[in-house]
């Protein structure tokens, strides 16, 4: 069903105790200004998983082994009126890595208490999975945004 979507990635970089969350804000390009985890772009050619690695490191400076990407989330957005931003996001927990956050061109990395999530700044779709994820849970979500391209009109979302 949603074979045709391109393909993105998300590194959710967590730690502790204390419990906490490592954001970063984005710079430049799409989702500018707002919170969100590490990732980007499939590329041709490259798995997800060796795609969600390259994006953490070019992103933050995080260096992280395969076998330490959990995969927690397939998120699919659809944005109606702005077709070319949807995208299948396959999203990883990551609590083991190498090396310290760094800011990039495109990131401003910064931890947040699990409590303290800046869900205000973030994608308004994080309300509705990222509080799941952080309970543990493993999910598949859609979402489809209205004409605004910012808000949610619609979601739908499974524990598996
Ligand atoms: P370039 O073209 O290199 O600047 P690239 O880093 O490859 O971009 P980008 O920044 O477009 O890709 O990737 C989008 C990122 O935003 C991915 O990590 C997935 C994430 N993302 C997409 N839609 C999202 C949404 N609705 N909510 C969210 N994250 C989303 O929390």
């Amino acid at each position: 069903m949603n074979a045709n979507l391109p393909l993105a990635t998300l590194c959710l970089v967590r730690r502790g105790p204390p419990d906490e969350l490592l954001l970063g804000h984005k710079k430049r390009g799409f989702g500018a200004g707002k919170y969100d985890g590490f990732g980007g772009k499939v590329h041709a050619g490259e798995t997800v998983a060796a795609a969600a690695a390259r994006e953490l490191a070019e992103e933050c400076g995080l260096a992280v082994s395969p076998q330490d990407l959990v995969k927690v989330a397939e998120l699919t957005f659809t944005f109606p009126h702005r077709p070319a931003w949807n995208q299948v996001v396959h999203t990883f927990l990551v609590e083991r890595w190498r090396g310290d956050p760094l800011e990039s061109e495109e990131m401003a990395p910064a931890w947040f208490p699990i409590t303290e999530i800046p869900y205000e700044a973030m994608w308004d779709d994080s309300i509705f999975w990222l509080p799941l994820l952080l309970a543990g849970k493993r999910i598949t979500a859609r979402f489809t945004f209205r004409a605004d391209n910012e808000t949610v009109a619609w979601a739908e979302i499974e524990v598996v």
